[in-house]
């Protein structure tokens, strides 16, 4: 093993029953109960997402919703609304932006993070994922599992091992251990045909696959043979690949007491401005709207933006509008738990304009 892939701290997150979860959050009469997500039964669509109380039932994704009604008579259909999914989604998405930058997205509700170096300087990559999968938890009511490893492939089986709501961290010593025992039909890459060649030829787990020869996998099933060779070994070299831009840059801060004094408030803007600012210049991005976060003391949260007709990164600025927002809310009269600003519209900034905000030009 590259010694390189010991040394790497991979997070794979995945909401959990994301599109069903997110029915069950907005309808609480669907709370506990079976829920499919996609057409009506009757038709010919085919099911999103199920509840796990579905679940139960033997329904899953991709399924005739003709079948689904077959298995669970009194499951509770509903359409998907894509814009719910969007919208949590993009919370999530920028979750993870805070702890990395080298975040892949790999559908809506799920993505590898690198955080072997991270913004927050937290050496745990266990601590940093209950650290996230509870701030999912608070910022959309939805549960997350993750799995923590010194890989890709690791870490995505492991996510998915205690599905929902958990979390496997599986340590550079214990990858060969776990992936021994894993069934060939855990292995993210090996579809039913090559599982079922694989049944015929007895590997029916991680253990089975390694005691194959590189080359004999190969004669096999042909180049995916070295693949194959590579992950009974729990080796998977691949990189976290950041391949969408980021959406939105911002902070915010938990308060240990709720604030309830405005001159406060605004001198703590002031800092918050300047954080912003020096993180975005070393992207470098700048922004057009700023976003003020406020969630008062009865977690009740709201958000007020403003649109400037330039891209800016200048921390007074920044400050500037931030204050003006504030004026918007409540601040003052009612007291505040949380106060955040973010920057979106964002532009990943060209030489010479980097050069010219430098300049204030
Ligand atoms: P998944 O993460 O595969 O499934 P899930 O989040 O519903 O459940 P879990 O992760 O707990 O096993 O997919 C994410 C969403 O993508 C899912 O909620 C709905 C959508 N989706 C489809 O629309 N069709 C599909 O075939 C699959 C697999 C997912
Ligand atoms: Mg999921």
């Amino acid at each position: 093993m590259k010694r390189e892939d010991t040394l790497r701290k991979i997070i794979h997150v995945d909401m959990d029953a994301f599109f069903a979860a997110v029915e069950q959050r907005d309808n609480p009469e669907l709370r506990g109960k079976p829920v499919i997500v996609g057409g009506k039964p009757g038709g010919r669509g085919v099911v999103s997402t199920c509840s796990y109380e579905a679940r139960k039932f033997g329904v899953r994704s991709a399924m005739p919703t003709n079948e689904a009604y077959r298995l669970c008579p009194h499951g509770i259909f509903v359409r998907s609304n894509f814009e719910a999914y969007k919208e949590a989604s993009t919370i999530v998405r920028n979750i993870f932006f805070e702890y990395t930058d080298l975040v892949e997205p790999l559908s809506l509700d799920e993505a590898y993070l690198d955080v072997t170096e991270n913004h927050k300087g937290n050496p745990s990559a266990t601590l940093i994922a209950e650290e996230i999968r509870a701030r999912i938890f608070e910022e959309t009511q939805l549960t997350a599992s993750a799995g923590v490893a010194p890989n890709k492939f690791v870490a995505k089986i492991a996510s998915d091992y205690n599905k929902p709501n958990g979390l496997t961290v599986i340590t550079p010593n214990k990858v060969e251990e776990f992936v021994e025992q894993l069934e060939i039909k855990k292995f993210f890459g090996v579809g039913k045909a090559t599982q079922k060649k694989m049944h015929a030829l007895g590997i029916k787990t991680g253990a089975d696959l390694k005691q194959w020869s590189e080359i004999d996998l190969v004669k096999a099933f042909g180049k995916s043979g070295r693949y194959y060779y590579r992950i009974a070994r729990g080796i998977d070299d691949r990189e976290v690949k950041p391949h969408r831009t980021r959406k939105s840059y911002g902070k915010e801060r938990t308060f240990s007491e709720d604030v309830g004094d405005l001159d406060w408030v605004n001198t703590f803007l002031d800092d918050l401005a300047t954080q912003i600012s020096d993180g975005m210049r070393k992207i470098p991005t700048a922004g057009k709207t700023i976003t003020l976060k406020v969630r008062y003391k009865n977690f009740d949260t709201i958000t007020r933006s403003h649109s400037l007709a330039h891209y800016t990164n200048k921390a007074e600025e920044i400050s500037t509008v931030a204050k003006q927002l504030l004026e918007q809310t409540e601040a003052g009269t009612r007291e505040i738990r949380l106060l955040g600003i973010s920057l979106s519209n964002l532009n990943l900034i060209e030489k010479e304009y980097w050069e010219q905000l430098e300049l204030g030009v």
